[in-house]
């Protein structure tokens, strides 16, 4: 793949396990027409993958990612250390804490190593999509177009009664 037709945004995981999670963010990028890699990258079963995909991410082209890790959760402040490209973190929920394991490993970062961490869980996999799209959007007119109307579009569907009788 040449730099052009690298997509924007490379959304990675720690386990095939995480892409019941993972999968709301691509669902989002679907959605808005941005492109997107999906692949697993664990930071502790295959380090060596983690380190060659975050220093060659940027200088690929790449310009968001999307990390998503469960339990101790390294991969994304990993990948942060090692790249200067902004990453989303997503906490998957896990089975023994369910996910306060995943969400402290990744929010609590050392100052100067940035990770951007969402919600546990869906919601976050699902915002970190759509703060991929306001990023890329700063640049893209035509993108911050389709992401206002997608955002005019939820606001419309939520009915004022709670028993749902005007919708
Ligand atoms: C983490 O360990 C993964 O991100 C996953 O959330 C968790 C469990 O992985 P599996 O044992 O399901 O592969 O590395």
């Amino acid at each position: 793949m040449t730099r052009e037709t690298i997509p924007p945004i490379a959304i990675i995981m720690g386990s095939t396990s995480d892409w019941p999670t993972m999968e709301h963010a691509a669902s989002i990028l679907d959605t808005l027409g941005v492109p997107y890699e999906a692949s697993v990258v664990s930071a502790h079963r295959t380090p060596e993958r983690l380190f060659e995909f975050a220093k060659t991410a940027a200088d690929k082209g790449h310009k968001v990612i999307i990390a998503g890790a469960g339990g101790a959760a390294h991969l994304p402040g990993m990948v942060a250390s090692l790249t200067r490209l902004p990453v989303l973190g997503v906490p998957v929920q896990s089975a023994a804490l369910s996910g306060m394991d995943s969400l402290l490993s990744i929010a609590q970062m050392p100052g100067g190593v940035p990770v951007g961490t969402l919600a546990i869980g869906k919601a976050g996999a699902k915002n970190a999509g759509l703060l991929a799209v306001s990023i890329l959007a700063l640049e893209d007119s035509a993108l911050a177009e389709r992401l206002e109307t997608w955002r005019a579009e939820q606001t419309a569907s939520v009915g004022l009664d709670p028993l749902g009788s005007d919708k």
